[in-house]
């Protein structure tokens, strides 16, 4: 077992909002919080928590308050932060969706988490009005933040003038937040995260990462996720620092929003890392502000790392962790420049960590030079979960009885503490940073006629990056064709979703209980057998 290197972490027992923005100074108030990449527009901390502070009064108006889930469907604009503080300061649970789900994945996730009022911009409402109409969510419920007919708007909700109200819940219990996650397996599943768990991970961050007041934060990873939720929504707003943002990924705007803007950190997931490597764009951008570049959300390749690093002229960090553990466990902090870029670097602080055996159960030896043997990661801290939403049993696969969270992911450790994820136990895929359930992608392939059977697991593209590659058993006497079976997926799927390689074996190894033996495939995709 070990401990981070660096000291506790002093978690406050306080609500996510009052960690947040409690303690704004009168120098802190008219510091930009926000600015809108797009249009350049700027919201200041003052302007934020009035803003956030009569959202909560008029959701508190309506009766939504401790007990009540809402549903946040929306891109990266300034909004979102009102709206998702603004859920939690009036005591409620925000459970945040994919903006690329189709309608039924949108609401299954309304269902399974109980949202009852639904937030969402307007680009998204005919996706998110198909998936409420279907759970039964009222137009009156289903605010459309920019406005649209017969929708509440949230310049109404704003205008209402209501003052927040007085809320008591204890931050250790209340849920904050409920982010969907597959987890080590099968669907995605609501993941119980509590005020605590938000304010500790923040308060972990802010004792190890390194970003400082005045830094300009480029926001293009969705909020709805967890790395964006934690490290930009709240502790980038926590550092007093300015957060830029970007709705979507496209290279170009890219580098002309960080160029426009200035911004000095760049949180990325790896995908990215390779267009700031690569792409002849880069070239012709001023980047000249950018300080750090930090990834996380799929592993980082140290070469390109390196490239990052040279070309950009700065520090690259990685972070990682899951949405399980709010999410942030090990990171490469700025002050750590000696460390292996390819390597998760530390624990954060407050955070305890066991690599075990996979076979026998026990810690691996750790030696006194170079990494120890490959285990599975156990980690143990104030961020983790408090459990899946409704599902005990996936719960007790993942959490056992002396607090340890089992992560799915195979690392190493060095006797200096710096740990580094070498594989992945568990069936997830991670394609450019977003969750990908195999799960999900076998029942849309079992649903084709001309399919017998079919597996999923993650591969490698020329990059290096990971992506969803199906193994299909065609029906006895059936003909079908690879670009059928992908055309199939995408038509069911999101598109980070969609299966990107196909193909077709004659039986999928399963083992006497039926379970796909992916390790089997990752072998006969290693190998290229044909067994
Ligand atoms: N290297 C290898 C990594 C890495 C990784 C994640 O969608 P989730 O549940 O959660 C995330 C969290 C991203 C994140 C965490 C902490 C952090 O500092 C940061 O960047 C600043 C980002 O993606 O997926 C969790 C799974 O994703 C893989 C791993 O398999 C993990 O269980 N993963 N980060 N650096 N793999």
């Amino acid at each position: 077992m070990a401990r981070s290197p660096r000291p506790d972490a002093t978690v406050p027992d306080l609500s996510v909002f009052d960690f947040l923005f409690g303690g704004l100074g009168e120098e802190d108030l008219d510091q930009v919080a926000i600015v809108d990449g797009m249009s350049g527009a700027e919201t200041t901390y003052r302007q934020l928590v009035g803003q956030i502070s009569l959202l909560a009064g008029a959701l508190a108006d309506r009766g939504v308050g401790v007990g009540d889930v809402v549903a946040l469907l929306c891109p990266n604009v300034p909004a979102f932060a009102t709206v998702f503080h603004g859920i939690l300061r009036a005591g409620a649970t925000a459970t945040t969706v994919n903006s690329l789900y189709t309608p039924d994945e949108i609401a299954n996730q309304l269902t399974d988490s109980g949202a009852t009022w639904f937030f969402t911009v307007s680009p998204l409402l005919p996706g998110a009005k198909a998936a409420a109409e279907r759970v039964g969510i009222a137009d009156d419920h289903l605010i459309v933040l920019d406005g649209a007919e017969g929708h509440p708007s949230l310049r109404d909700l704003l205008g209402e003038g209501h003052r927040a109200p007085d809320v008591t819940f204890d931050p250790a219990e209340h849920l904050a937040v409920l982010p969907y996650s597959s987890g080590t397996t099968g669907r995605p599943k609501g993941v119980m995260l509590t005020h605590r768990n938000l304010v500790a991970n923040v308060a972990q961050n802010m004792a190890a990462i390194g970003l400082e007041r005045d830094d300009r934060v480029l926001a293009v990873l969705p909020f709805f996720h967890i790395y964006g939720m934690t490290v930009l929504l709240n502790y980038a707003l926590r550092c007093r620092a300015s957060l830029v943002t970007m709705p979507k990924f496209d290279l170009a705007e890219f580098l002309r929003v960080i160029g426009e803007h200035r911004a000095t950190w760049l949180f990325i997931a790896p995908p990215i890392a390779v267009a700031l490597a690569k792409h002849p764009l880069v070239a012709e951008a001023d980047l000249s502000s950018v300080k750090v570049v930090f990834s996380g959300a799929a592993p980082l390749d140290g070469a390109l790392a390196e490239a990052v690093a040279e070309r950009l002229d700065c520090t690259v960090c990685q972070g990682y962790g899951m949405t399980e553990t709010s999410p942030v466990t090990h990171v490469i902090a700025v002050d750590r420049p000696d460390l292996d870029r390819s390597s998760i670097g530390h624990l954060l602080p407050s955070t305890e960590a066991r690599v075990v055996d996979v076979e026998s159960g026990a810690d691996v030896e750790v030696p006194a030079d170079g990494a120890s043997e490959p285990g599975e990661l156990w980690i143990r801290g104030p961020q983790v979960m408090k459990g899946y939403l409704g599902n005990d049993e996936a719960t007790a696969t993942m959490l056992d009885a002396d607090g340890w969270l089992h992560t799915g992911d195979i690392a190493t450790v060095t006797v200096d503490g710096v740990y580094r994820i070498v594989d992945r136990l568990k069936e997830l895929i991670k394609y450019k940073g977003y969750q990908v359930a195999p799960a999900v992608l076998e029942a849309v392939l079992l649903g084709h006629p001309k399919i017998a059977d079919a597996a999923v697991i993650g591969v490698l593209d020329e990059d290096g990056q990971e992506i969803p590659k199906a193994f299909v058993v065609v029906q006895a006497g059936a003909d079908l064709t690879a670009d059928e079976v992908m055309a199939h997926v995408a038509e069911h799927v999101a598109p980070h979703e969609k299966v990107r390689e196909v193909e077709f074996i004659d039986v999928v190894p399963k083992s006497t209980a039926g379970k796909i033996l992916r390790k089997d495939l990752r072998t006969r995709q290693a190998t290229g057998a044909a067994s």
